[in-house]
């Protein structure tokens, strides 16, 4: 039986060359190339052509190769067959340090601090105690979990938000629509990490913005349509919101008329927060593979139902 490797925007040749490396015997067909359609027994798949999954009438499981499977989802043609998501230690790390990284910029205040640099001003701008600022986690699941412990072994107060009631130590957990206004009305830095689902599509909004005390700022490496651009835009515009950093759009590649490529308190990157690691990702999908051959239960599933 064989195995589909299947995406139009991630190229085959990283993780398919070491898959073949740790498993020379792996019958692996790289999409369009897939040989009798019957004979493929698991798709790997980021972005796969909409509709053609339903096309191999022995597929056993779809292992998707991000964290998110909004893409995927938004397919309905999909065949209802479980779906295992990527959950990684690479792209975990990856995360984490991009929280820290920005976090940490704004902690110490670096925008006003390279603006006083340009005007030769020698500033007196001093950061607060860590604990003075209070970091807000949306989605606390995998990658905001990490992001959180590691905030917190740096000393900040931290809270976090997610639909089922959490309990973990050092941070204040809220949950649901109810847990939101307290949440963000005490977050001087706010971090989304949430997964896209019909729920959280455009959660951050002028509603949700007026939330945040004055002069908060805002990280998102969720997903770009979590957020309402045009109320993010006008919150910095009117100064309510200080900075935000963004990883994800509502369209990628950004188009160039966004105001997000220019605006002075964006601070904006291509997607890049964390990458799928060809090494780690691969030994995770070849032991999911065989777990599935094996009947073992299959880790990190999604949920249909819940989008994610
Ligand atoms: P998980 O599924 O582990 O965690 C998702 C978290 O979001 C959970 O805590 C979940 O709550 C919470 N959540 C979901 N829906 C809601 C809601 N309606 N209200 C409140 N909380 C909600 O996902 P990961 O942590 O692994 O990944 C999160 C997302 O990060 C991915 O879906 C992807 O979009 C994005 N990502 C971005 C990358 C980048 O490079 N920018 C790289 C990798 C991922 P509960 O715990 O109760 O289920
Ligand atoms: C992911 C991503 O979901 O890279 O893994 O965005």
């Amino acid at each position: 039986m064989a195995v589909l490797y299947s995406s139009l925007s991630m190229p085959a040749d990283d993780l398919c060359a070491t898959l073949f490396k740790r498993d020379p015997a792996l019958d692996l067909r790289i999409w369009p190339d897939t040989g009798p359609v019957e004979e493929i027994e698991f798709a790997l798949v980021w972005r796969p052509q909409p509709g053609d999954l339903v096309r191999y009438p022995n597929l056993k499981a779809i292992f998707c190769l991000g964290a998110g499977v909004d893409a995927l989802l938004m397919d309905k043609t999909i065949p209802d067959l479980p779906i295992v998501r990527l959950v990684d230690r690479a792209l975990t790390a990856g995360i984490t340090e991009y929280v820290l990284l920005h976090v940490l910029r704004y902690h110490r205040h670096m925008p006003a601090l390279e603006a006083a640099q340009r005007a030769r001003e020698w500033s007196e701008l001093r950061a607060p105690a860590p604990w003075d600022r209070r970091i807000g986690i949306m989605g606390f699941g995998v990658l905001g979990g990490d992001a959180a412990d590691k905030l917190v072994s740096m000393g900040f107060t931290v809270a976090a938000w997610s639909r089922s009631a959490k309990s973990r130590p050092g941070v204040e957990c809220f949950t649901g629509p109810e847990g939101l206004r307290p949440f963000l009305a005490r977050t001087d830095i706010l971090v989304c990490l949430l997964p896209l689902t019909a729920d959280t599509e455009g959660i951050v909004n002028a509603r949700t913005l007026a939330m945040l005390p004055k002069g908060a700022c805002f990280i998102n490496a969720g997903r770009g349509a979590e957020v309402v651009e045009e109320d993010l835009l006008a919150a910095l515009d009117s100064g309510h919101l200080a900075y935000a950093t963004l990883d994800v759009f509502r369209t990628e590649p950004l188009p160039p008329e966004s105001r997000f490529w220019t605006h002075p308190k964006v601070t904006m990157t291509p997607h890049n927060a964390s990458d799928t690691n060809a090494e780690s990702a691969a030994a995770g999908l070849l032991q999911g593979m065989a777990d599935a051959r094996a009947g073992r239960p299959l880790k990190n599933l999604i949920d249909r139902q819940r989008g994610y």
